[in-house]
């Protein structure tokens, strides 16, 4: 008799293609579809571009412009330009700015379940909601698998989340995430796979499903996943997509590593406060807490249902007098109904800001608010500074949160005064006009030419690993240092193309300093090292955090732990992921201690495991590397090992 299968093991078995998940510590997948957005897609096409390949190879690969749609200065229209001429030139459909967010719109109008989704951006699991194994990953992986190359993940452990009876009224979907989050927090699920299961699914329109999909990202999986059911057929068939639908839920008897249940009657209204999306309280506990700005939208809640939901609330009513309040929507879809239904009219008496289809405010590209503000948002990351800001406090709550306290201006709990649920809708409107270059997809348009104003450099490569390693540890920071940290967005976000400009800002909110230290180190023949604390590179899959360094002579990082995409991404630019063999170690450094790592090109190529020699005597790093991240690290990153 056949093995009873999960749907993670159904969608992984049919596109496994390296490796044996039963014996091997890392598994190589097929990939069907790839998404970019334009903050890491300008560097995975120049990628893309420099493999060779005369056409995408994916079924399906869509270059959309979300992140960077505040055109100040020529930089980002000149990305945009770019990026629209080399998705004509490829055979990838591309998403002019203005139609929306990556991830709202892969999810209408194109993922389709049991199949395989990469994407540069770490929100990508979005597409789990709808029955695919998305997955986000550097610019540089889907570069390689739009040329037709496996990716390659952790053979995941599958954990069961199983989801009973229904939310009440005012509690939503990103009240259940944060429940996860409290109970797994933003560490150690690195290799884990969620799988959402029991009779609860069922209650969730697929809209809620992928925001819970998109938030796991904030726990470190490698992606998060629902069945395919009723459910996702209806939302196909709105979507006027009923071809893209497979049934797909897991055989009676089916395993997992590990199994967590919820009661859904039981979850309560939920808020991440500052400055982790797994520092998780009740929204009863913050109740009457004054508001100085309340931002809705974002990939993790920009549906139909949650902006219309947020229109019930302030149906007929005005925002409070001392709170802004800005609403981004993740379509024109989305804005095409509430036009239709009266919603936007409705919004816009209410005093809200109305915003572009984009990630903006998320990113701190737009909206940053005022000194010590307390915001309440509904997107997924709350990291300290990341709002443009640094003294503010941003908590994140449901759309439901935001809209009930956005009338009085404090912290309201949206139980006391539900409004109806919205339905999920029978017929979608659909307006693919700014799809550009559908009917090419896949074929590309010879002979085009590619634009490149000079805000698009090249891509820097790496260097072979040197046998020896003279270094000083020229940072060390703490715990939980997301790539925001790292490589800062917002106001530096429309540096992505050009990295010897955007390295300047390399940590400059831990240490301004960084950028120029580095240099001078390398003029004296020493190498960069990182030394850090637990889940280092927390966050988003932006490979400019170690593209970047790499560029100002990082060669290693000793850390106590790493996360999932950050690593792959140091790997990939010839970085060598150290963690501390013993965690206390981390004391024995100091930041500008000389480090000798003496026979590091052969820990690399041997066991991982290697001696460091600093001031205060030595200490063991290791480091657990497949036969194909030793290669990549030994060439020097993977453009280097082309
Ligand atoms: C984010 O939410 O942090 C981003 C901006 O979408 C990033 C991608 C990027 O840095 O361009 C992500 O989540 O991967
Ligand atoms: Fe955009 Fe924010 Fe989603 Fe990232 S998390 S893709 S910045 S909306």
């Amino acid at each position: 008799m056949k093995k009873p299968l999960n749907v993670v093991e159904k969608i992984l078995s049919a596109h496994l293609v390296e490796g044996d998940p039963a014996t091997d510590a890392e598994i190589g997948i097929r990939i069907d579809q790839t998404l970019t957005q334009d903050a890491t897609g300008t560097m995975a096409y120049l990628q893309f571009e420099s493999m060779g390949v005369p056409r995408v190879k994916t079924d399906l690969s869509v270059s959309y412009v979300d992140h960077n749609t505040v055109q100040i200065g020529y930089e980002n229209a000149d990305d945009h330009d770019f990026l629209q001429s080399i998705a004509k030139k490829y055979g990838v459909v591309f998403s002019k700015c203005g139609n929306g967010i990556c991830h709202q719109l892969h999810l209408e109008r194109f993922g389709k379940p049991g199949t395989t989704l990469l994407g540069s951006d770490s929100h990508t699991p979005t597409g789990g909601g709808i029955g695919q194994v998305a997955i986000g990953a550097g610019g540089i992986d889907i570069a390689v698998a739009m040329a037709g190359g496996a990716f390659h993940i952790p053979t995941p452990k599958v954990r069961a989340i199983f989801l009973k009876n229904r939310l009440r009224k005012g509690v939503s979907a990103k009240d259940v995430i944060l429940t996860v989050l409290k109970k797994f927090g933003t560490k150690g699920n690195v290799g884990w796979i969620f799988e959402y299961c029991g009779p609860g699914v069922a209650t969730l329109d697929v809209p809620s499903r992928a925001t819970i999909a998109n938030m796991g990202a904030e726990l470190g999986v490698t992606t998060s996943v629902f069945p395919s059911d009723a459910v996702t057929k209806q939302f196909l068939v709105a979507q006027g997509r009923g071809k893209d639908f497979v049934k797909l839920v897991a055989d009676p008897g089916s395993e997992y590593d590990d199994a967590f249940e919820i009661d859904l009657a039981k979850v309560e209204p939920l808020a991440a406060a500052p400055h982790s999306p797994g520092n998780v309280v009740t929204v009863k506990s913050m109740r009457g807490k004054k508001v100085n700005q309340i931002l809705i939208g974002s990939c993790t809640n920009s549906s139909y249902r949650d902006i219309r939901t947020v229109a019930l609330y302030l149906k007929g009513k005005h925002v409070a007098d001392d709170v802004e309040v800005g609403i981004a929507c993740g379509s024109r879809q989305v804005v095409n109904m509430l036009a239709k239904d009266g919603s936007l009219a409705i919004l816009h008496a209410a005093g809200c800001r109305m915003l572009e289809n984009a990630c903006g405010f998320c990113i701190g590209a737009h909206m940053s608010p005022r000194t010590g503000a307390v915001s309440l948002r509904t997107n997924n990351r709350n990291f300290e500074g990341r709002s443009g800001t640094k003294s503010a406090q941003v908590y994140l709550v449901s759309p439901e949160t935001a809209a009930a306290s956005a009338l009085t201006g404090k912290v309201e709990v949206p139980t006391k005064k539900p409004v109806a649920a919205v339905a999920a809708p029978k017929k979608f409107p659909v307006d693919d006009a700014m799809f550009l270059y559908r009917a090419t997809a896949g074929k590309g348009v010879k002979g085009t030419e590619i634009v490149r104003g000079p805000n698009i450099a090249t891509v820097p490569k790496g260097e072979p690993l040197a046998k020896d390693l003279a270094g000083v540890a020229a940072i060390k920071v703490g715990d939980k240092i997301t790539t925001d940290h790292i490589m800062p967005a917002g106001a530096r976000l429309k540096f992505r193309s050009n990295i010897p400009q955007y390295a300047k800002f390399v940590f400059e909110p831990c240490d301004p300093t960084f950028h120029d230290r580095c240099l001078a180190n390398r003029e004296k023949g020493l190498a960069n090292v990182i030394v850090a604390g637990e889940s280092y590179g927390q966050g988003s899959s932006r490979e400019h955090a170690a593209l970047c360094p790499m560029y100002l002579g990082v060669k290693a990082v000793i850390a106590k732990s790493i996360e999932r995409i950050h690593r792959a991404n140091l790997i990939n630019f010839g970085i060598v992921p150290f963690t501390f063999a013993d965690p206390a170690d981390y004391d024995k450094v100091a930041a500008g201690d000389r480090l000798e790592l003496k026979g590091l090109r052969a820990a690399v190529e041997g066991d991982g495991t290697l001696t460091v020699k600093g001031p205060k005597g030595t200490f063991a790093v290791k480091t657990a590397l497949s036969d194909r991240e030793k290669h990549l690290i030994l060439c020097g990153g993977l453009l280097a090992s082309l």
